[in-house]
């Protein structure tokens, strides 16, 4: 049952043998440029399946003067033209519900999901059944690289609604033939039962974002709880950086004595686990069978060379529903194509992915992302969990203030310790980002704690100048 075909067919009582770490060893390791090869061809595949079945594929490629056939290498497929979430909206807008690149009968809609939509029109996801089970599939075969077997619990702690993580995620283990336990998360007083739960079930595998499992180690310990003991093995996270960020990757090893890998990409490129670690490999994998990824450079929209960074473009080499072909996801990234020690010969990205273009700024010249401060807190003890990023501009030029929470044991111990541990912010913050930040330490837990991705970016030029006359600049 190792079949590759567009669009694709899965058994769902197909297993690996027990012993095995692939679930389709051929898939996994094969020689990568055989791989390449057969990825053009199944690149022409879906091409020339969207461009029968949509309007809006049809439009684009006409436009380009492109069309499935011409695609022999892919040097060529970096010709066609790439899809923006705000194309995606737009043809929902004209085209509601679900667009007219939705490459099949409505009536083949199997579930809905969408994007949270906090800012302007939210985005539909119409899946058929068919891409349901292909999704299950997929990530059914990811988790098993993770190392969960079937028989094991899982148990998934975030929101079950629109959000097509925890979706992903549920039916992933149901396939792989866990124990699934949809527990979800932001009801209130939910992460305090989530500790009950996890003691009660002692789960295998654990799926949230980063921020939340720190959160809930924070509330375990308040009731009184070792994370440790939830016997958890592994901690799959995805929607934000961190998984690959190490010192937050080896705080949230250490705390629940048990692996993380990362993984996700974006709702639109369901299933998202098709960048994921694996249980010998860390960052992210890039699963290429099952959505073709290019690491890009974002004015050319071409790949970058190994060892480069660039943003990710995403192909679906298997969903019939809504086809994402070259959809450029905004996201930074570098990539490299080395020996994996799991034996797949995936590109990989070892430092996942570590932020939006959106969210980087830059302050006297240098480029700075959010993933980075936060990589710099955590690895700092006495740092107290959550933290803010002021952007403001002082004058002529941005400027960059960071209040962050110092620790219980550094309030113990007094004035002296938030000021040496302040000083200490600041001389690493500014050793790993080339620039100086205002550094202002605040008390523990004077900032909300999230049960989904964090926010943490202010751009707030009043703030700014407050806080740097409060501490007399
Ligand atoms: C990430 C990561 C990651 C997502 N490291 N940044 O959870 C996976 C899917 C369902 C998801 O979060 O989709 P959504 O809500 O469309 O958000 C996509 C964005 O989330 C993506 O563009 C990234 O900026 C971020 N993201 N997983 C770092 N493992």
């Amino acid at each position: 049952m190792e079949e590759w075909n567009f669009p694709p067919k899965y058994s769902n009582d197909y297993f690996p043998e027990p012993a095995s770490p692939y679930w389709f060893r051929d898939r996994e390791t094969m020689d990568p440029e055989k791989r390449d090869e057969l990825i053009v061809a199944r690149i022409r595949d879906v091409m020339a399946y969207a461009y029968d079945h949509s309007p809006f594929y049809q439009r684009k490629w006409d436009k380009a003067g492109i069309k499935a056939n011409d695609i022999r290498t892919l040097a060529d497929f970096e010709e066609v033209p790439v899809v923006t979430k705000q194309e995606l909206r737009d043809s929902q807008a004209k085209n509601p519900p679900f667009g007219d690149y939705l490459c099949c009968p409505e009536s083949d809609i199997h579930h809905i999901h969408g994007t949270s939509g906090t800012t302007g029109r939210p985005t539909a996801f119409g899946i058929s059944r068919r891409d349901w089970e292909t999704i299950a599939n997929n990530h059914a075969r990811i988790m098993w690289g993770m190392g969960l077997r079937p028989g094991d619990t899982v148990f998934v702690a975030a929101i079950l609604s629109l959000y097509m993580g925890s979706w992903g995620a549920l039916i992933g283990a149901e396939r792989l033939g866990c124990k699934a336990f949809p527990f979800g998360a932001g009801a209130p007083g939910m992460t305090a039962r989530a500790v009950t739960w996890l003691g009660m079930m002692k789960p295998a595998g654990f799926y949230s974002t980063p921020s939340y499992a720190l959160r809930l180690a924070e509330v375990a310990r308040e009731e009184g709880v070792d994370p440790r003991e939830f016997g958890i093995k592994v901690l799959f996270f995805s929607g934000e950086p961190g998984g690959s960020i190490p010192s937050i990757r080896d705080k949230i090893q250490d705390i629940y004595g048990a692996k993380v890998v990362d993984c996700g990409t974006m709702a639109e490129l369901t299933p998202w686990m098709h960048a994921s670690g694996s249980a010998d490999t860390e960052g992210m994998l890039l699963w290429q069978d099952i959505v073709y990824t290019e690491v890009a450079d974002p004015n050319s929209n071409r790949r970058v060379p190994y060892g480069e960074q660039g943003t990710p473009i995403y192909t679906h080499l298997e969903r019939t529903s809504q086809p994402m072909i070259r959809m450029v996801s905004g996201d930074l990234t570098h990539w490299v194509m080395e020996d994996n020690p799991c034996g797949r010969t995936y590109p990989r990205l070892p430092k996942g992915i570590y932020g939006r273009i959106d969210d980087m700024f830059q302050i006297r010249g240098e480029n700075v992302y959010p993933s980075a401060i936060a990589e710099v807190l955590e690895g700092l003890a006495g740092y107290g969990g959550e933290h803010r990023i002021i952007i403001s501009r002082g004058g002529s030029m941005d400027e960059l203030a960071v209040q962050a929470e110092f620790n219980g044991e550094i309030a113990r111990q007094g004035p002296d310790a938030v000021r040496a541990l302040g000083e200490k912010v600041e001389a690493e913050l500014s050793r790993v980002l080339g620039v100086r930040a205002l550094v202002v330490m605040v008390d523990p837990d004077t900032f909300p704690r999230t049960d989904f991705k964090a926010q943490r970016v202010v751009d707030d030029r009043d703030l700014y100048q407050s806080l740097n006359q409060k501490r007399g600049g």
